[in-house]
């Protein structure tokens, strides 16, 4: 059984540094939702999620080539599994901290839309979001909120053409300038929070390394070790909703 961190286990060090830093950016990634009841992908790997697909196969661009209505059925999913869910302690925390710092800077690979539900301004959501639809001849993008689209292929309402889920699938770019900003400030940060990441999918992943090359202060906030774990500057072990909250 894992022992609930207390306030005593955040360091003095990092006390010192959130009070006194002007430029701040947090990574998040599945875990940071696991708390809302958002199921985790465990490390993107080649556990079976959807109709025995993987989900770094469902979710590829090889995928969204064959068969679109197959990636859309999984996106109606998850659009349903998500509409019942709330932002948690950890989303409320980071939206909190946005107007502590001079610079602060929210950089997401879910593509849930909690942060924006928590409050948070401006989030950089490398990944894309599930409440978004995006044509694909003339990238026109419409909102799938207050859509109740179940069946098929949506058409898009400038040209007629199908239209995709908003997200980057595996194998696709990332939406144009939305890593170049985040390796930006990332470059010039003094404090980068990662949390509830696995840290195996790139570029999302380089973007702590950034931080750490340029002199950052790095700390992790994760209930297991990552690959990133050895390059931080200090590790919380415990879950983003019960830890963060303790930070400030
Ligand atoms: C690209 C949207 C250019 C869709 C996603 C370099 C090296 C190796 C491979 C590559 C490389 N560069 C590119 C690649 C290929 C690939 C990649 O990284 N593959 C991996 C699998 C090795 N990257 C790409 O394809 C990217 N595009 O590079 O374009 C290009 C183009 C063509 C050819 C080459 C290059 C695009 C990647 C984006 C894919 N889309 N999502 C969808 O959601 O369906 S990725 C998706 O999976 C998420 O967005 C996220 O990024 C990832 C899952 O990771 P996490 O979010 O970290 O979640 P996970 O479940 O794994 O871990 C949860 C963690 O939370 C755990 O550590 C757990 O302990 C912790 N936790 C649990 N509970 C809590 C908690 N923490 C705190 N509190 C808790 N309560
Ligand atoms: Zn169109």
């Amino acid at each position: 059984m894992q022992a609930v961190l207390t306030r005593s286990a955040i360091s003095d060090e990092l006390r010192s540094r959130f009070a006194c830093a002007k430029n701040v950016v947090v990574l998040t990634g599945a875990g940071v939702s696991a708390e809302s009841g958002v199921p985790t992908f465990r490390g993107g790997g080649q556990t079976a999620v959807w109709k025995g697909m993987p989900f770094d196969v469902i979710s590829s661009a090889g995928t969204l080539e064959r068969d679109l209505p197959a990636v859309w059925e999984w996106f109606n999913y998850r659009r349903g599994v998500l509409r019942t869910l709330r932002p948690n302690p950890a989303h409320e925390a980071i939206a909190r901290w946005q107007d502590r710092f001079e610079s602060f800077t929210l950089v997401t690979q879910n593509v849930d839309g909690l942060h924006a539900g928590a409050g948070s301004r401006n989030v950089i959501e490398l990944h894309g979001s599930v409440w978004r639809a995006r044509c694909l001849t003339c990238n026109a993008r419409t909102s799938l909120r207050d859509s109740d689209h179940q069946e098929g292929v949506p058409s898009c309402f400038e040209c007629g053409s199908s239209m995709r889920p908003d997200v980057v699938l595996f194998g696709e770019m990332l939406p144009p300038g939305a890593f170049e900003r985040a390796a930006m400030e990332a470059e010039s940060c003094e404090l980068c929070f990662v949390v509830g990441t696995s840290a195996v999918v790139y570029p999302a992943a380089s973007i702590p390394e950034i931080a750490r090359a340029a002199g950052a202060y790095v700390v992790e906030v994760n209930p297991e070790p990552t690959p990133l774990s050895n390059i931080c500057d200090e590790v919380l072990v415990g879950k983003a909703g019960e830890i963060l909250p303790l930070i400030g």
